[in-house]
């Protein structure tokens, strides 16, 4: 991903549609601290997530992914997405995307415009197996296969190669999402504790799971009793269940229940394993994030279900610039 110059430069792009009702996420890149200064809205330290008025416009829950990135998630219809735009822009904020750049001007040494977008992607994706599929597409793309089509369902999953998706980890209190997140970042980024609703605020880490970069999110176990601050939390958790890519169930049970999610995981993984080692029906299926045990195999089953084995191997081209909402094209630190 493009990093910051210190020059206080952020870009900005959409990675959502701007369909009506949806949320929007917008993806924020460079000196983000100085881009919130000029707002009332005060972003959260690396790793932590919040819910911020954005001066009137809306409610929306602000992610800090990274030193210089931040993922900003109102409510995503046309109106909103274009009041928040505006607000950005005024903050100093540039708002790029793919289609509106050439990759050949920031790129001159490349031979063609294949090239060209290759570097670019090279250049932004975090993602270790992003790097062979790059460096075959200028072949693939010079031989007279089926030329890819933008936004297609193969590209859009391709895209998230470059653009990191987001796993969401969700569950009651106590199953040990906190602890999975732990594992998984390698580094304590979320307190765990044996007593429910430990994790209030969700907590955000980028972590790369089997060679594809994700920001991971861990979100509060969802109580029926509790305060305002507690409903606040929901909220926001409900946002990243909307908009993640990957909805993850965790349970420490062997009957998995989706606890009405409103979204039907896409993944569900049954935690504290160990607990149950010896009890005849138990299937021997289920992890232990405490121990360690089955993350290797849940790191693979999210990158299988985010980028299939079969789009890895294939031969197509890849166009490698994300359609939704547009790439950042131009690094601050290309200039
Ligand atoms: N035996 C065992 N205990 C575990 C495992 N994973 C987590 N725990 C323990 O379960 C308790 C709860 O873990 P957390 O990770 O805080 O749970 P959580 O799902 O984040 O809980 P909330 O934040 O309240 O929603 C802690 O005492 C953990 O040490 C596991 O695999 N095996
Ligand atoms: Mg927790």
């Amino acid at each position: 991903m493009p990093r910051g110059d210190g020059s206080g430069r952020t870009i900005g792009w959409w990675a959502s549609s701007a369909l009506p009702g949806a949320i929007g996420m917008m993806h924020l890149h460079g000196d983000v601290e100085s881009t919130f200064e000029g707002l009332s809205a005060r972003i959260p330290p690396v790793g932590g997530t919040r819910l911020v008025d954005l001066e009137g416009i809306d409610d929306a829950v602000l992610a800090r992914t990274g030193t210089e990135s931040c993922l900003v998630m109102p409510h995503g219809g046309p109106r909103i997405r274009r009041l928040v735009t505006g607000l950005m822009e005024a903050n100093g904020v540039q708002l790029v995307d793919a289609s509106t750049v050439d990759a050949q001007t920031t790129w001159p040494e490349a031979l063609d415009r294949v090239e060209a977008t290759m570097l670019q992607a090279l250049s932004m994706t975090e993602s270790p197996r992003a790097i062979p599929l790059l460096l075959a597409q200028p072949r693939r793309h010079r031989s007279d296969g089926a030329r890819p089509e933008r936004g297609s369902p193969r590209q859009r999953t391709l895209d998230r190669l470059l653009v990191p998706p987001v796993v969401a980890l969700a569950g009651v209190p106590n199953v040990g999402k906190s602890t999975l997140i732990n594992r998984l970042a390698g580094r304590d980024v979320a307190i765990t504790a044996d007593l429910a609703g430990t994790t209030r605020d969700a907590v955000v880490a980028r972590v790369v799971l089997d060679g594809l970069a994700c920001e991971v999110v861990d979100l509060p176990g969802r109580r029926e009793e509790g305060d305002e601050i507690e409903r606040e939390s929901i909220r926001l958790s409900e946002r990243f269940i909307e908009e993640a890519d990957l909805l993850v169930l965790v349970t420490d049970e062997r009957d998995l229940n989706p606890e009405g999610l409103g979204r039907k995981p896409d993944l569900r993984v049954s935690n504290k394993a160990d607990l149950r080692r010896g009890d005849p029906g138990d299937p021997g299926l289920g992890m232990s994030a405490m121990l360690g045990e089955g993350i290797e195999e849940f790191r693979i089953a999210v990158r299988r279900m985010l980028v299939p084995d079969e789009e890895l191997d294939s031969e197509e081209p890849w166009l490698m610039q994300p359609a939704s909402g547009g790439v950042p094209v131009q690094s601050p630190t290309m200039e």
